[in-house]
């Protein structure tokens, strides 16, 4: 459970670090798993995919190993190993407690920073990627699995961002950019607070919050599991989203 300083923390600056919310035997299974997949020892499932480094794809760089290709892996919400993260009763509480009782899933990823490639994140907010309001209903958590430090390309937040405005994205202006990595404008990054994290600490952040990550120039790899929910009484314009492909009820 968080405390009323953590909630607090919360609405105020746009995130809050939960301090080893998870355990090292389920993270140990989580990462496990998430080899097994990227080394090809288990087939992926239908929604799953498996991203390659873009520096890699276009030659900037050799891959030491077929790991050190592996950018990211997305939708694993019919992975019942991977999916044991996202139904996670303390993390469930956690949410519960900003968001409200009724929760879905909206969607999963591990993030897989390499050592050797450029790999960073740019500066952007989550809300850019999903229809569902108000923004407030929405939250984004992001567990390291792997030791996140600055030299490793921890992640990198912009304090009470979330209050804000959704601002407009666009490419970054750097050689290697991975797909789907959109740049926030107009953003200083001065402020940015970087937020180191020991394995088992979990970020609990607004979908507004500015965030992003630098680059690993460390000689291991940087590796995190995230997921966002939504609260069930969130709406969408443009759909019924709880019928969305990736949604997912999370029983209570
Ligand atoms: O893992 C990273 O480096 C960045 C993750 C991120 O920006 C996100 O979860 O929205």
């Amino acid at each position: 459970m968080l405390s009323e300083q953590q909630v607090e923390h919360y609405w105020r600056e746009g995130y809050v670090l939960v301090p080893q919310l998870l355990g090292q035997t389920q993270l140990a299974a989580l990462d496990q798993r998430f080899l097994a997949f990227a080394n090809g020892d288990l087939s992926l499932t239908p929604m799953m995919k498996l991203m390659r480094d873009v520096m890699v794809v276009k030659g900037g760089v050799e891959a030491a190993t077929p790991l050190h290709a592996v950018n990211k892996m997305m939708n694993f919400e019919d992975d019942e190993g991977l999916y044991q993260f996202v139904l996670h009763a303390g993390l469930r509480s956690c949410v519960q407690q900003l968001l409200g009782e009724q929760l879905y899933s909206l969607s999963t990823n591990v993030f897989n920073k390499p050592p050797g490639v450029d790999g960073r994140h740019p500066l952007h907010q989550d809300l850019r990627y999903f229809r569902i309001r108000p923004a407030d209903k929405i939250l984004g958590v992001w567990t390291a699995i792997l030791p996140a430090t600055r030299n490793s390309g921890c992640l990198a937040v912009l304090p009470g961002s979330h209050k804000g405005p959704l601002l407009d994205h666009g490419d970054p202006d750097w050689e290697f950019v991975n797909a789907g990595f959109y740049a926030a404008n107009g953003v200083d990054a001065c402020d940015r607070v970087h937020v180191e994290m020991a394995p088992g600490d979990t970020l609990l952040f607004h979908p507004l919050l500015i965030h992003g990550s630098g680059q690993n120039r460390s000689t291991d790899f940087r590796r995190a599991i995230s997921t966002h929910y939504a609260a069930a009484d969130a709406q969408s314009e443009h759909r019924d989203w709880h019928q969305g492909k990736q949604a997912r009820l999370i029983p209570s």
